[in-house]
């Protein structure tokens, strides 16, 4: 098995100084190097993890973050061809409706997530970021398999318990397989509110909606 690691920490370091035109060429370096775009995506995740952790130090600001963020949304359309090619090759399994939760705008883990389900073959449907929480009632009411909602922000993360409970209400529960996910978001307390899947990444939410 061809080892990565110099191309993996060249991704992360790229991902950490934040400068688009350095992240796209590091892509493209690993890409060149045999890299498949899942590969390159963890590398990638790791190092937008780490500007989470210096911006919440102060060693950088918003703008350096928005770089970043903005670095990652190009590597992902640079290895979107890639990554739908080897969707295509598979069977169109279970429908999946994404989005990210009302208030919060927060949008490329839970944009992965769903890259990384439609590559494995399910028929995704990505609403995006602040979604109202009766787009979510009504989209599993016209019918979806699977549900998932992202939330970012501690003071958003209660509306992924509000949506569960409005399920409840409209009798649509048991209609769907609830996910949830987002960086504050825990096993614990998907448990608590009562979803069925929790994704710490999307590599795992990948495996467990499998599974399902
Ligand atoms: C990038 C970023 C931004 C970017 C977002 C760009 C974008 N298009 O997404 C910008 C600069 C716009 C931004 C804005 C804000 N941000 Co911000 N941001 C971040 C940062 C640094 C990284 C988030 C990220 O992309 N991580 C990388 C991805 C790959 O990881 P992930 O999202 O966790 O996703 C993975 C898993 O969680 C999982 N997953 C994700 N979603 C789902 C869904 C399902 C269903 C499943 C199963 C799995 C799953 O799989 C993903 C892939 O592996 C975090 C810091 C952090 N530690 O998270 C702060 C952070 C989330 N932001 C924060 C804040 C406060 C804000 C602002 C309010 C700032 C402000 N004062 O204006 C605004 C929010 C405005 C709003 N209403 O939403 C706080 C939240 C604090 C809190 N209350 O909890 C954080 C924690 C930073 C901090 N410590 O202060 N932010």
């Amino acid at each position: 098995m061809t080892d990565f690691t110099k191309e993996n920490k060249e991704l992360y370091d790229t991902m950490v100084a934040y400068k688009v035109p350095g992240i796209t060429a590091a892509v493209e370096g690993a890409r060149k190097a045999g890299m498949s775009a899942t590969q390159i995506i963890d590398g990638l995740s790791a190092g937008m993890t780490q500007v989470g952790v210096l911006f919440e130090r102060g060693k950088l600001f918003l703008p350096h973050v928005l770089s970043a963020a903005a670095g990652m949304k190009q590597a992902m359309t640079i290895l979107d061809p890639e990554l739908k090619a080897s969707g295509e090759t598979t069977a169109k399994k279970a429908s999946v409706v994404m989005g990210t939760v009302e208030g919060d705008v927060h949008d490329i883990g839970k944009s992965i997530c769903s890259t990384m389900l439609q590559c494995a073959g399910f028929d995704v449907h990505d609403m995006g970021r602040d979604v109202p929480k009766q787009t979510f009632i009504d989209e599993v009411k016209k019918g979806c398999t699977f549900c998932g909602m992202s939330a970012l922000m501690t003071t958003t993360m209660t509306v992924q318990r509000d949506v569960i409970s409005m399920l409840k209400d409209a009798g649509l529960r048991d209609k769907v397989v609830v996910m949830v996910g987002g960086a504050p978001v825990t096993q614990a307390y998907a448990d608590k509110i009562g979803a069925d899947v929790y994704g710490d990444s999307a590599s795992e939410t990948v495996a467990k909606v499998k599974d399902l």
